[in-house]
């Protein structure tokens, strides 16, 4: 149906709006190779925006640039990436044998790369503080919904099939973490693609 949008390769589905007024700017997949043997399907993502943060941003600052000129402003990117703007990223297990554990490492793996690229060196406690909240009695078969959000403020709240497992406030962490989706070197640019289409529209409006 029309408030839904599917992920074609998995066939996961997601509500082309969350709460209010968070939108659908684009889906895609996380894949992970296992033993450097195959790629298996971690989990599709969609990355949703507050659509009047987005539009009051947008217009105030980029509203006279094109698509192709919003592509190559750095300061846009990072703009998005650090505005006080709610977000929420939804990930939706496909991988059946996920356990806490391989969540902890890839996590490490792939937001700590992040938080070291843009925080420096002394991270480890802010990493720690993060993984913390994945207790390991939790189960995250396939079909769970995990949601990334972040916050005004730059809260990054995490919740697991609607139940809040915890909260961290910190703008590095939020960069970090929408780096991995929106960022230079994204798990799916594919999706990067769609969401950058979306926001031009946004522009235009
Ligand atoms: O980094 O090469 C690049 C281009 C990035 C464009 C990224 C658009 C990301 C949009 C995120 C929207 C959410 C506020
Ligand atoms: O069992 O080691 C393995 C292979 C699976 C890799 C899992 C990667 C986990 C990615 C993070 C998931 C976050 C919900
Ligand atoms: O895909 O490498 C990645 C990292 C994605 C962020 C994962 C956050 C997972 C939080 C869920 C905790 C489950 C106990």
């Amino acid at each position: 149906s029309s408030d839904t949008v599917v992920e074609s390769k998995t066939g996961v589905s997601f509500p082309s709006v969350l709460g209010d007024s968070r939108k659908l700017l684009g889906i895609g997949l996380r894949r992970k190779s296992v033993l450097g043997l195959k790629n298996v399907d971690v989990y599709a993502f969609g990355v949703y925006a507050d659509n009047g943060d987005l539009k009051k941003l947008l217009s105030e600052k980029y509203g006279k640039l094109s698509l192709s000129e919003l592509q190559e402003n750095k300061e846009f990117n990072a703009d998005l990436m650090e505005a006080d703007i709610c977000m929420t990223v939804r990930l939706q297990i496909i991988y059946s044998k996920l356990s806490i554990r391989s969540v902890r490492s890839a996590f490490e793996e792939s937001v700590g790369t992040r938080l070291r690229k843009f925080g420096g060196s002394d991270n480890k406690e802010l990493l720690q503080r993060f993984t913390s909240q994945f207790k390991d009695e939790y189960k995250i078969p396939r079909g769970s919904v995990i949601d990334l959000s972040k916050e005004r403020g730059h809260v990054l709240r995490t919740t697991i099939d609607g139940k809040e497992v915890g909260s961290i406030e910190s703008k590095l962490l939020c960069r970090s973490l929408l780096d991995l989706y929106i960022g230079e070197d994204p798990f799916d640019r594919k999706a990067k693609e769609d969401i950058e289409l979306n926001l031009a529209t946004l522009v235009q409006k």
